[in-house]
């Protein structure tokens, strides 16, 4: 089994919702088992201002799939969730990030993990330390606790509820 961190995303449709709705249809693949929730977070949109805030979680799920088959039932739920893609960057119901797999150092066609940027983004890195203790070692990049002291809260919030 491989230890899995998955960034959700969304500010289109009620996107808490939306973050509720992936973590139940992620729970029921049948090669995956739900081990931790974060909180949920807003923020301004990274890219382009003109959308709506994001709201932002972290999970972390154990499973027995390898990663590219991982990525299929994560596009597949985003496509049942209405995703439409247009422009990078731009709004969206749901995005469904592979964080980190294992400790492993993945870059194909498909798939970069870590997920590039997430030094950069407060987004990933506050919720992702709700799951895990400022030692935890992001393969290539470092101590988590040494990422986040580097990167501003910014517009970043945790919401109250949950
Ligand atoms: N891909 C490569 N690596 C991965 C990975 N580790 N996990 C490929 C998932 N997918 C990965 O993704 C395009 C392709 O990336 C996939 O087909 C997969 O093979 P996409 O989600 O279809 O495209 P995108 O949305 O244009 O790009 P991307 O990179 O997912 O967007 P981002 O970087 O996630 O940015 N602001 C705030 N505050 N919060 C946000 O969550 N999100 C975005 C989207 C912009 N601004 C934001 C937020
Ligand atoms: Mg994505």
């Amino acid at each position: 089994m491989n230890n899995v961190f998955i960034g959700l995303g969304s500010n289109l449709d009620n996107p808490l919702s939306q973050l509720k709705a992936a973590i139940e249809h992620i729970k029921q693949v049948n090669a995956i088992k739900l081990v931790a929730v974060s909180g949920f977070y807003s923020s301004a949109p990274m890219g382009p201002q003109d959308q709506p805030d994001y709201i932002n979680a972290v999970i972390e799920i154990s499973t027995s799939l390898e990663a590219e088959l991982l990525l299929d039932e994560l596009q597949k739920i985003e496509n049942e969730q209405g995703r439409v893609r247009k422009e990078r960057w731009g709004a969206r119901t749901l995005d469904l990030d592979i964080l980190l797999y294992g400790d492993e150092v993945i870059t194909s066609k498909r798939l970069t993990v870590p997920h590039s940027g997430i030094s950069e983004r407060n987004f990933v890195l506050y919720p992702l330390q709700d799951l895990v203790d400022a030692n935890f070692k992001i393969p290539g990049l470092g101590k988590l606790g040494e990422l986040v002291a580097s990167c501003p809260v910014e517009s970043l919030k945790r919401l109250s509820e949950n």
